[in-house]
């Protein structure tokens, strides 16, 4: 019996999950199955084929899912951001390794299975990364997807770990057995920057000073940003990270000449942001209040990053520099959600 292929997105209730569920919603062919530990959103529910409230760990439930559906696509979100990694470290590996463990056997088994490769997009993160001092990162410039791998989070570890586990499922899983068990998991990661969503409010990441800004900003509510003004990182508006999942998923094999891609649209410093941000909202209070452990973290990440290769092998083009980002979508987003 040939069942029609799901997309299967975990952490669907997160910042990303929001934004691609509804993209992808739009393709009526695309039937969705989403899981996270909490209920979906009430407008997102209705584009989905099914939501599962649970976790990832839960062995009987993924094998559940393993017996009702066919996926070809996964789309693994759950996990635990950077700053909530650090206060919980044991909690972080659990989640965002021994999940993301779970969730290759389980692609493996639905490779295995139906016989077709299972698309693995896997979102890494610029925490990947460990630049040693302020100075290096500043004359470092645009880092390389090979550079600098030395992660200084359990998050960054996280990351960069699960990238090799998606390796060695894609190229070299069981290597050893009789029968070739490999390349039934499709894995292909994205490098994601800061990320700046219109429609959620970021929760436990060292880089959401931006978002947060903007949101208390657009409230009226005062805001401290916790690193420095001069402190520069790479961001994304979401709607540039959401098509640049669909468009990694869905590019040949053939094209692809790496597993890991960066991908970045600006690189502000918090001051430039804060800028904006005042010009927008001329009444908004924002200031500086140093967080130094925060900004010790934000210090090891890269001012911006290379991401020839993605734009080279599968076209990836942001819609959003960080004026569009903040004009187009942004502001005119966050003063509608905060009128209502
Ligand atoms: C975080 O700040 O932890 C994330 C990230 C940069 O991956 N937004």
């Amino acid at each position: 019996m040939t069942r029609k292929p799901v997309v299967f997105i975990t952490g669907a209730g997160g910042e990303i999950g929001h934004g691609l569920i509804s993209t992808l919603a739009q393709d009526p062919d695309r039937a969705i199955i989403t899981l996270d530990l909490n209920p979906l959103h009430p407008e997102l529910r209705p584009l989905v084929r099914r939501h599962v409230v649970g976790s990832i760990l839960d062995a009987n439930l993924l094998e559940t899912l393993q017996a009702e559906y066919e996926i070809d696509l996964i789309v693994h979100l759950a996990a635990l951001l950077s700053t909530r990694s650090e206060f919980t470290p044991k909690a972080a590996h659990r989640i965002n390794v021994e999940g993301t463990m779970a969730l290759l056997e389980f692609a493996q088994e639905q490779g295995e299975s139906h016989g077709r490769p299972v698309v693995f997009l896997y979102p890494s993160s610029i925490a990947a990364y460990g630049l040693p001092s302020v100075a290096e990162k500043t004359t470092a410039g645009k880092v390389r997807e090979d550079d600098y791998s030395w992660p200084t989070t359990m998050y960054g570890c996280n990351k960069l770990y699960c990238e090799m586990l998606g390796i060695y499922y894609s190229r070299h899983y069981r290597q050893l057995a009789a029968e070739a068990a490999h390349r039934k998991v499709d894995f292909r990661c994205l490098r994601f920057p800061g990320l700046i969503s219109a429609v959620t409010v970021p929760s436990g990441g060292t880089s959401d000073y931006a978002p947060e800004m903007l949101h208390a900003a657009a409230q009226g509510k005062p805001y401290a940003c916790f690193v420095r003004p001069d402190t520069r990182i790479p961001f994304m508006a979401m709607p540039d990270a959401i098509t640049a999942i669909l468009s990694l998923s869905s590019a040949s094999r053939e094209q692809l000449t790496r597993p890991v891609y960066n991908i970045s649209a600006f690189n502000p410093s918090a001051e430039e942001i804060r800028q904006i941000v005042m010009q927008e909202f001329p009444g908004a209070v924002v200031d500086f209040k140093l967080d130094a452990k925060r900004q010790g973290i934000v210090d090891s990440w890269p001012e911006d990053v290379d991401d020839s290769a993605a734009r080279a092998d599968w076209g990836f083009r942001p819609k959003y520099d960080l004026n569009r980002a903040f004009r187009e979508y942004l502001i005119p987003t966050i003063k509608g959600r905060y009128a209502q």
